[in-house]
């Protein structure tokens, strides 16, 4: 089954002046949508094809042979997981429940910013940042390329793209000074507190 590019849950100059309109105008409408249109190309015809998109990407994971499908599967999942992590007027500290969680599971929210930009900052080139639930806890961890957490068998709750473009276009260089934004100004914590109630 064809796995349709996501229209972006925002406008495309919402985000801004953190991300730009620019910026996500390439990100989705060039870099994402070239990842779906390839994985679609590439499963179309073989026997993968009927499973869901997350089926595949957990079927194939690890195979050296289909490693351009899977890149493609993961990237497409991935970024339609990112737009949903953020939103207009995001980021700082959530409330509630996984407020809660994250102070139990990391000593307190400042540990858990230190966490995970650290994952962020320290991922030699591509790759992502995530906040997942493993076994009913809270863990900051990253992945290189297109990796995805749920092939570890973990829940994904909030990701972050570190690949340059993500934010070349508005940070240059600065890899830390965007993932600072994306923690006080983007995060949509309504979406990771609803992933991490489907997951209980
Ligand atoms: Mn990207």
């Amino acid at each position: 089954m064809a796995y349709q590019l996501p229209t972006l849950p925002y406008e495309q100059n919402a985000l801004e002046p953190h991300i730009s309109a620019e910026t996500l105008g390439f990100h989705h409408g060039k870099h994402h949508a070239s990842y779906v249109s390839k994985y679609n190309a590439a499963v179309e015809g073989t026997e993968l094809d009927s499973k869901s998109i997350e089926d595949v990407i957990k079927a194939i994971a690890g195979d050296a042979s289909k490693s351009g499908l899977f890149n493609n599967a993961a990237q497409a999942w991935n970024h339609s997981f990112y737009w949903q992590c953020m939103k207009p007027n995001g980021g700082g500290k959530p409330s509630g429940d996984l407020a809660a969680k994250i102070d139990a599971d990391f000593g307190s929210y400042d540990k858990f910013v230190e966490a995970f930009k650290s994952a962020g900052g320290t991922q030699f080139g591509s790759g992502w940042a995530w906040l997942v639930l493993d076994n009913g806890t809270l863990k900051v961890t990253k992945t290189l390329n297109a990796g995805n957490p749920i092939t570890e068998g973990v829940t994904p709750l909030l990701t972050m793209d570190v690949w340059e473009h993500a934010y070349y276009l508005d940070y240059q260089n600065r890899r830390p000074d965007y993932i600072t934004t994306f923690l006080d100004k983007l995060v949509n914590w309504d979406f990771v507190a609803q992933n991490m109630a489907a997951a209980a």
